[in-house]
């Protein structure tokens, strides 16, 4: 079949809203947008480890404790899926993990803040799993088979998340004004931040029109971000907390709360590497990637020698 013909039934499928699996045949640019934004999700997956790790030893009681430990392995389930969904599309694991550690491979912003105390994380299961879920819902119909099925799992943990976080807030909430004061205090530090994680404004978004042409996003980043907004300061005025915007308001005519500007340097600033943390993280992942070679080596080993005896036996 010549290429036209091809481009014409890729086309095709994804106007009826069929999906596209590995072995279809896909227009190149497709398949790499799919390998950036998947390899981006799990790389954020992964070091979204990080900051919320930090808490585990020192989570206030027990029952704390495991929840944020379910929570942290999720986040690794989460990566691993996505990782697997990647290679579907001919990127193997290492070269992944090497664009992320040589700082071609992006990850979410978000993850770049610290975690300065335990209301910390109740704000980013409050908030920034509760950003993450409006994002990833869309996902869920998003065109490429693995992606959209690795999703509506993901999608399902990261709801339990959400509400461990907000569960956490309300706790605060109605304690002592000096507990409420932290969770106020991680209000103010996580909101703005939470509001960049939709990615930049669509009129200075590279690949929003071409992704949504494809169905590879189902909405736009204003879009979502609008949603995650209207969505949230309900839950903060349930909480007795005040979001830090002095211009959020509800506009009647719009349907939605109108918001103040979005510091877009300190966005660009994050993204490009210089964020409170990025070094950190960075170092954490390699790190871990160094000592964890022993590890990959052995599981060659082991694979290789198997794949030797059967061999051995069939001759
Ligand atoms: N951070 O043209 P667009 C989670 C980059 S998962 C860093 O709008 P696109 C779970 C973008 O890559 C959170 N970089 O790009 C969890 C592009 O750069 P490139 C992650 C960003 O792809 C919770 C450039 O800016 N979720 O949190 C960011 O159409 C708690 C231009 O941007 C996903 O990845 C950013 N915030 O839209 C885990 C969801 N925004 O590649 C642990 C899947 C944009 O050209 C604890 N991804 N950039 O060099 C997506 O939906 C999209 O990729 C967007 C960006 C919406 C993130």
């Amino acid at each position: 079949m010549d290429i036209k013909s091809l481009e014409d039934r890729f086309e095709a499928k994804i106007a009826a809203g069929e999906s596209i699996e590995p072995k279809d045949w896909m227009p190149e640019k497709y398949r790499k947008t799919h390998i950036r934004q998947i390899s981006q999700h799990a790389h954020s997956e992964i070091v979204g480890m990080l900051p919320e790790g930090n808490w585990i030893t020192r989570a206030p009681s027990l029952r704390r404790k495991v929840a944020l430990l379910a929570k942290v392995q999720d986040e690794a389930g989460h990566g691993l899926y996505l990782y697997s969904a990647a290679e579907t599309l001919g990127i193997s694991r290492d070269e992944m993990t090497e664009q992320l550690l040589s700082g071609k491979a992006k990850y979410s912003s978000i993850f770049n803040y610290p975690t300065l105390t335990w209301a910390d994380i109740g704000a980013i299961g409050w908030l920034v799993d509760g950003a993450a879920i409006i994002n990833q819902v869309m996902l869920t119909r998003t065109s490429y088979g693995p992606y959209a099925r690795a999703m509506v799992r993901i999608c399902k943990e990261e709801s339990f998340h959400q509400r461990q976080g907000y569960e956490i807030m309300l706790t605060l909430c109605n304690g002592t004004p000096e507990q409420k004061a932290l969770a106020q205090d991680a209000l103010n530090r996580w909101w703005w931040p939470s509001l960049m994680m939709f990615g930049p404004r669509d009129a200075e978004s590279p690949h929003t029109e071409q992704s949504m042409k494809w169905k590879i996003k189902r909405k736009t980043n204003d879009e979502l971000r609008q949603q995650f907004i209207d969505i949230t300061k309900p839950q903060a005025d349930i909480l007795g907390i005040t979001i830090p915007d002095p211009d959020l308001k509800w506009n009647e005519e719009r349907g939605h709360y109108d918001f103040g500007d979005i510091d877009w340097d300190e966005f660009w600033q994050v993204v490009n590497g210089n964020g409170q943390c990025n070094k950190d993280r960075i170092a954490a992942k390699q790190k871990a990637w160094d000592e964890g070679a022993w590890v990959r080596d052995a599981a060659v080993a082991h694979a290789e020698k198997k794949e030797q005896k059967k061999q051995k036996l069939s001759a």
